[in-house]
């Protein structure tokens, strides 16, 4: 198969710096964006097997950096395969009458706003090329409510809705889609949440072996290398130590 050539957001940490890794073992050419750009360029260095990688320090939550750095792209880079939108966050774990409204502000600027600047910049090149792979990264939690997840929940239901609106309006162009919502993942997901707390984030794990970013990267890349007639439309995925619970039963006054 000859290479691809991918955009990652969220590239300098946890699922999306295992993408690059394992799209680049595969000899893609990456285009690598986070905010942190001294772990992107460290990720470039160890990168030796990408058919070149090209970084770019980007906030999603900058519509006009978004459209920038694609319009700013290297002629290498400029045809984009695969689009992973993967940059995103949850903060706190407050309920709702609680909750910083801030922290809301930010999930949805990051997890909504920022993914539909990137989806609309790139995927006009992609249905004139009449290919392309957008995979969005959901969760769990845009399906399965749990106190706590309030607007995190409701960002990742965007992101699986928004996904299956794509596939609806990218009928005939070829250009796929397809939405991963793992569950819980030892990344730096939990020392986010918790602004720096590591001790209460490492907690969120303890005596679990939950899911990795290698495992995410896997279904990733897995996605991807189907046959081009063939679209995953959305894949949920748990460790085996995670499952739902029973209804929560409120007794009492
Ligand atoms: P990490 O915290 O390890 O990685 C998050 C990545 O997103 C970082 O590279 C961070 O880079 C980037 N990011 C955050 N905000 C922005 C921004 N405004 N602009 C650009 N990049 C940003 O967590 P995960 O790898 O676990 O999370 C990746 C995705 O997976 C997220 O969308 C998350 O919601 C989702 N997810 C995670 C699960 C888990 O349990 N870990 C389970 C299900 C879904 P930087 O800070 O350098 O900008
Ligand atoms: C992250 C998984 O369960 O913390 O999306 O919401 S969970």
């Amino acid at each position: 198969m000859s290479e691809r050539t991918v955009f990652i957001t969220g590239a300098s940490s946890g699922f999306g710096e295992a993408c690059a890794r394992a799209f680049a073992a595969e000899g893609n050419r990456l285009v690598l964006t986070a905010r942190r750009e001294e772990k992107l360029i460290k990720l470039r260095d160890e990168l030796v097997n990408a058919a070149g990688v090209h970084i770019v320090q980007l906030d999603v939550r900058d519509r006009t950096a978004v459209e920038e750095t694609v319009a700013s792209l290297p002629k290498d880079f400029r045809n984009i395969d695969v689009l992973v939108n993967n940059a995103g966050l949850a903060l706190g774990l407050e309920p709702s009458h609680q909750v910083a409204i801030e922290d809301w502000e930010v999930m949805v600027d990051t997890n909504i706003k920022g993914l539909m600047y990137c989806t609309r910049t790139i995927l006009p090149g992609m249905v004139d090329r009449k290919c392309g792979h957008i995979v969005n990264i959901s969760s769990t939690a845009a399906s399965w409510p749990y106190p706590g997840g309030n607007a995190y929940g409701g960002t990742k239901a965007f992101v699986s809705q928004f996904s299956r609106n794509l596939r609806a309006d990218l009928l005939g162009t070829r250009v796929r889609v397809t939405c991963i919502e793992p569950g819980m993942a030892e990344t730096e997901f939990s020392n986010v949440r918790f602004k720096g707390n590591d001790d209460k984030a490492g907690q969120v794990y303890t005596g679990t072996q939950p899911l990795t970013a290698v495992d995410i990267a896997e279904t990733v890349t897995w996605v991807v290398n189907r046959p081009a007639h063939v679209n995953i439309n959305s894949l949920e995925l748990m460790c085996v130590d995670q499952t739902w619970g029973p209804f929560a039963i409120h007794r009492g006054e």
